[in-house]
């Protein structure tokens, strides 16, 4: 349980993981070098109209180059891991077969340095960078798509199996199914409800799949998937309020949950989206590949949704500039509402409550599974000052208020073991290209130059204390 040291107001338990996280279509750059093939990020952000800017990750923030000065960042902040992910079209360039021992390579050199600087790794087999190759041939609607990415994994594991203890394997299905067959908003950028559902199911096989696949080569390996949860409200009493509240619920949470962890999907979202044909590529025992012990759950929180079902003003897009279809099958007439609350530069509504109910219901409604935070951070368009300082106090602010309720969630007996903020440093936020900056770390894009904002300093106290300061 949560100690009280008297320097420190709020300290966490010891062993707690203090962490700070990246992806790497978000950081590399480096597109083209080491044999490293395309992946549907590069074909999407090349579309006009897709990034705002026109953007795209070639350069990034050059971490592929670079990532003997960021693991000094990274040291100077005191974390105790670094979430990264690997970069599927550098370690096979088409998807499957030839694996591309250079790209492997560079993942080997970082874990090395990592561990020598005393940073637990913590890969992700996949944040979003599909090989082309492999949407070419259908994508995740397809369902030999899940199978390649086993074969993936294993490959990954069997370079860093060594050295690696904790693996996440898919980050944010729902993003990855909805955002990008859906409402086409992220990569590849297809608007196919359908297509949408049958992707979401062979996410969760790919994940199911290679969580066996790891096992198999190395029993001690702990294996989770990172989802992104959020807390929801109705926005009135209203019963249409609450059904499209409970059918956002259903799609966003219960979905990927259910599956993960009930070994079921829910059966009010199985009608919300009977029109999609979905439970047709759900074959016998899928869900038990799906349901597939985990020895962690990652878990990616950032707002509230506050949601009408009833006709009104039109639905708030939450993750990218440029209007677009609903990613929400079944249940486009649901809207998204503003509460008045405070908003990050992304618009999101910051509720720090929030986080500590999603980690509340984790606990009550699904068996017991150690948590992480993998990802909780806040996006703004930060200005660097002559004197090189970022007074990013709105940040500082947000991830004090989410660490209180992490901290909340412990006392009240939550199994949650560790924090990774998002992120490390300003990167290539997705639609938004380079206009939004989630880093703790500002980085100049011009020259690559990094500078610690206030959030850095001040996230480095709290690690080197074990907490956070008294009440205020
Ligand atoms: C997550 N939404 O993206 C990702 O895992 C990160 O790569 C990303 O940079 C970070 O959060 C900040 O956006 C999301 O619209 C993108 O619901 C969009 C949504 C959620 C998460």
């Amino acid at each position: 349980a949560a100690a009280v040291r008297p320097e420190v107001g709020l300290a966490f338990p010891t062993g707690f993981q203090w962490g700070a996280a990246t992806a790497a279509y978000q950081i590399e750059g480096a597109a083209r070098e080491d044999g490293r093939g395309p992946s549907i990020w590069d074909t999407f952000s090349s579309r006009p109209g897709a990034v705002l800017g026109g953007e795209n990750g070639d350069v990034a923030v050059e971490h592929y180059r670079r990532y003997p000065q960021d693991i000094e960042i990274m040291s100077d902040l005191g974390l105790t891991a670094y979430r990264f992910s690997v970069s599927w079209p550098r370690v096979q360039p088409d998807g499957s077969g030839q694996v591309n021992e250079a790209g492997l390579d560079f993942y080997r050199r970082l874990v090395d340095e990592l561990l020598a600087a005393g940073i637990q790794p913590w890969p992700t087999l996949y944040h979003w960078d599909l090989p082309q190759e492999l949407e070419d041939a259908g994508g995740w609607p397809e369902r030999d798509t899940a199978q390649r990415f086993a074969d993936y994994a294993a490959h990954v594991h069997d370079a860093l199996g060594d050295r690696v203890t904790n693996w996440m394997t898919i980050n944010e299905p729902w993003c990855a199914a909805f955002l990008g067959y859906a409402s086409g908003e992220h990569a590849p950028g297809r608007k196919e409800p359908a297509a949408a559902m049958r992707a979401a199911h062979h996410l969760l096989l790919g994940h199911g799949l290679a969580v066996c696949a790891i096992r198999e080569q190395g029993p001690q390996a702990r294996i989770g998937p990172a989802v992104n949860l959020y807390a929801i409200s109705p926005a009135s009493e209203a019963p249409e309020d609450h059904d499209a509240a409970r059918r956002i619920d259903g799609l966003q949470n219960r979905l990927f949950l259910d599956a993960l962890l009930h070994g079921r999907y829910p059966s009010d979202v199985l009608a919300d989206v009977a029109g999609t044909g979905f439970a047709d590529c759900v074959r016998d025992g899928d869900l038990t590949v799906i349901s597939e012990r985990i020895d962690l759950l990652g878990v990616n929180y950032y707002s509230r949704f506050t949601v009408s079902g009833l006709p009104g003003d039109a639905t708030q897009a939450v993750s990218s500039p440029f209007s677009t279809e609903s990613p929400w099958v079944g249940s486009d007439f649901a809207r998204f509402v503003g509460t008045g609350r405070p908003v990050t530069g992304m618009g999101w509504d910051i509720d720090a409550p929030g986080l500590h109910e999603v980690l509340t219901r984790l606990h009550t409604d699904y068996p017991a599974v150690p948590l992480y935070i993998t990802e909780n951070g806040a996006g703004y368009e930060d200005d660097l000052n002559g004197d090189d300082t970022v007074h990013d106090h709105e940040r500082i602010a947000y991830i004090d208020a989410h660490l209180r309720a992490c901290h909340e969630a412990i006392a009240d007996g939550v199994p949650l073991r560790g924090y990774f903020t998002w992120s490390l440093l300003d990167n290539f936020e997705w639609s938004w290209g380079y206009s939004k900056r989630f880093g703790l770390v500002y980085v100049d894009y011009a020259t690559q130059r990094r500078v610690f904002k206030d959030s850095a300093t001040w996230y480095a106290k709290v690690i080197r204390q074990g907490g956070l300061p008294g009440h205020r």
